[in-house]
């Protein structure tokens, strides 16, 4: 299921190499989704250099669309004090019977703190063949799991939340994601639109609506950004670039 594994870049400019591998294996994975084409994103919002504390702070944002998802939303960034992120989301266009996939990393100082990837429905219960799909996967071997947070409620029952205690568990986190997005893509090429005004489309919107309500109760996601820029900033960064209501299709 899995596509050959390419070694961790070297860190470069202080990325960590789970970070940067990661990255690009999303990167590899949503390129072979249907009609992918990049979305339009505020320069400003684009790439964003500074420093903190005399650490260098960065963001990279890359914003796709494709047949079946609205968004697909990668974000790369080096937050002062050599915190490292990637936080992806892809959101489904809720005229399709699609879940929200979602993962995070966040590293300090070289060690990784927090490994999330999901699958999270929108409605109810995940799409059937998804749910079987997931079940019947190797869940990987990892000695840390970590407890959910109140609005983690979102998630599937399927979620990974780890801290990775080794570079071989760093390796198999990758292995898991793709695994999700290997399961998602297949629901994509089979998904079929029903109107805007279906009741299921509306039901999804809804649902993806209390997906960003839920994500946006991330106290620590906000105080890292008020930060590193101020309360503002992150404001307007949270509501328009990470978990934007979704419009009505
Ligand atoms: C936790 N997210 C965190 C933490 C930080 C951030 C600093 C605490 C690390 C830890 O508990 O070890 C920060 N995450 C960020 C920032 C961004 C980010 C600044 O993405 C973006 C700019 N968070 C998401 C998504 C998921 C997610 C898409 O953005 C899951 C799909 C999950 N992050 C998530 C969870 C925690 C977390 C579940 C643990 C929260 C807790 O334990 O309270």
């Amino acid at each position: 299921m899995s596509s050959s594994a390419s070694p961790a870049p070297p860190v470069s400019g202080g990325i960590h190499p789970l970070v940067d591998a990661l990255a690009q294996r999303i990167r590899q994975r949503w390129s072979e989704l249907p009609e992918l084409e990049p979305l339009a994103i505020d320069p400003e919002l684009e790439a964003i250099c500074g420093s903190l504390d005399g650490e260098d702070l960065f963001i990279r944002n890359e914003v796709h669309r494709c047949r079946g998802l609205r968004k697909l939303h990668l974000e790369t960034a080096r937050l002062g004090a050599g915190l490292q992120i990637l936080h992806c989301v892809f959101f489904p266009d809720p005229r399709y019977d699609l879940p929200v996939f979602g993962a995070d990393i966040v590293a300090g100082r070289g060690v990784v703190s927090a490994a999330i990837v999901d699958l999270s429905p929108v409605t109810e219960q995940l799409p059937a063949p998804i749910e079987a799909a997931l079940a019947a996967r190797d869940v990987g071997p990892f000695a840390q799991r970590r407890e959910l947070p109140a609005w983690g409620s979102i998630f599937s029952r399927h979620v990974l939340f780890v801290r990775p205690a080794d570079a071989e568990e760093e390796q198999a986190f990758i292995e898991q994601v793709d695994t999700f997005l290997a399961v998602l893509a297949a629901a994509v090429a089979a998904a079929q639109p029903q109107a805007p005004d279906d009741p299921a489309t509306v039901m999804r919107l809804e649902g993806q609506l209390r997906y960003c309500k839920q994500q946006k109760q991330n106290d620590k996601t906000r105080r890292v950004l008020e930060k590193a820029f101020n309360p503002i900033w992150a404001d307007r960064y949270i509501e328009e670039l990470l978990f934007d209501d979704p419009v009505a299709p």
